[in-house]
């Protein structure tokens, strides 16, 4: 590889982080099951301390995002051991996500429930989870909501749009001047008529109603097959609203599978438009890579730590369009050339120069290999496995 492809590749390692969910580490399965892992984590510090070692290993996930009712079940004052798991550990909390579809009060929604005393629940648990966030120094908080119907004519979809709108700019109300709040969106599932909020479109209206500070969330499972994401990417840079991703893969739906594992070509793609957008630009997006992933066939760490190498990856083979030639072939609608520039740049074996990067900084050159070796699997089989053959129910 010659010199200034591994300088580019370099360069763009060195202004890569991705953040790890901390429902990543523990016990889930589909609707049909869960499979039992005797490895994963059954406490908020065991998942620190998973979240810590693909950290250590990959030196690129400094933070980890938390869901509130999964992580901080005494609400403000689980803040305290979070704080000590961070310092213990070596990865600060990240985005905080409230949870407001698991209790049973949100079977009909939450801030788009027809009763007002659910919504003004919804609302302030979202409230205490800034709170939460503002005590852990956490800058974004994360908003999915499951909200929708099932059958046509049982919810006003106007209605709800106007409940969204207060509640959400109610949310930004308790934002402080450093926070933001990230509204994702996503087609179908749980609710298979109708969902609140169902698309790109739907969350940069919601956004720009609640305020400055909210952006919209892109969870690559979440769209339609064959849904062109990388176009929508490129809008909500182009108008400022694009805030983070939730990065999985998918096949279906929103199968959260693997980064990479069915079509790296559209990820890379998506990395792409980024790349151009700050180069043509100069500005430096602004946006949270996050994953959102939790496997219960494959090993949590092995595989979480397969996605950050995947990501750094496509994210280093798109750093390598040259997009000065880029825009001049668009610019003479040089088809060929143009395709080419792209193709070229996926073609790259970027790998030897991604394990010289890891060399330099004093990393594992394979994280997996390392992690393999390490014995730290072995250790937590060994200390949960009891624990976990009694875990039947909770993501928690
Ligand atoms: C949703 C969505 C959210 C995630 C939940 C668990 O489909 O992707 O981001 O928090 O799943
Ligand atoms: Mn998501
Ligand atoms: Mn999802």
């Amino acid at each position: 590889m010659d010199s200034p492809t591994s300088d580019k590749v370099f360069g763009a390692l060195e202004a890569f982080r991705i953040e790890l969910p901390s429902w990543g580490f523990a016990n889930t399965g589909t609707r049909f099951g869960k499979f039992i892992q005797p490895a994963a984590a059954t406490t908020t510090e065991e998942k620190f301390s998973d979240a810590g070692q693909v950290h250590l290993l990959t030196g690129v996930c400094p933070t980890v995002a938390l869901h509130v009712l999964w992580d901080c079940p005494e609400g403000l004052q689980s803040t305290d051991e979070i704080k000590r798991f961070a310092t213990r550990y070596g990865v600060a909390p990240g985005s905080i996500n409230p949870n407001l579809f698991q209790d049973q009060e949100y079977k009909y929604g939450s801030f788009g429930n027809p009763e007002e005393i659910i919504r003004r629940r919804a609302l302030q648990h979202t409230k205490n989870s800034i709170e939460i966030a503002k005590r852990l120094h956490s800058r974004d908080i994360s908003l999915w909501f499951a909200d929708g119907s099932n059958y046509p004519g049982t919810a006003n979809i106007r209605q709800r749009k106007k409940w969204f709108v207060e509640a959400l700019q109610e949310t930004h109300r308790e934002l402080s001047s450093e926070q933001r709040m990230l509204v994702e969106y996503k087609p179908f599932e749980p609710a298979f008529y109708h969902t609140d909020i169902a698309d790109w479109g739907m969350a940069l209206l919601l956004s720009r109603a609640a305020g400055p500070q909210a952006k919209v969330l892109v969870d690559t499972g979440h769209h339609y097959a064959a849904q062109n994401i990388e176009q929508i990417v490129a809008w909500l840079l182009s108008e400022n609203m694009l805030g983070g991703f939730h990065f999985n893969d998918r096949r279906y739906a929103d199968d959260d599978l693997t980064l990479g594992s069915i079509d790296p070509y559209q990820i890379f793609r998506i990395f792409h438009e980024i790349i151009f957008f700050q180069w043509e630009t100069g500005q430096r997006a602004d946006i949270a890579y996050m994953v959102d992933q939790s496997h219960n066939l494959k090993g949590k760490l092995e595989a979480m730590i397969q996605t950050v190498t995947m990501a750094q990856q496509l994210f280093a083979k798109a750093a390598l369009i040259d997009a000065k030639k880029l825009a001049m072939a668009q610019k003479n609608c040089n088809l060929i050339a143009a395709e080419s520039l792209l193709q070229d740049a996926f073609a790259t074996d970027v790998r030897p120069a991604i394990e010289a990067w890891r060399a330099s900084k004093g990393l594992p050159t394979d994280p997996r290999e390392a992690f393999r070796q390490g014995g730290y699997l072995e250790r937590i089989t060994k200390e949960r496995a009891a624990k976990n053959a009694h875990n039947v129910s909770s993501y928690a």
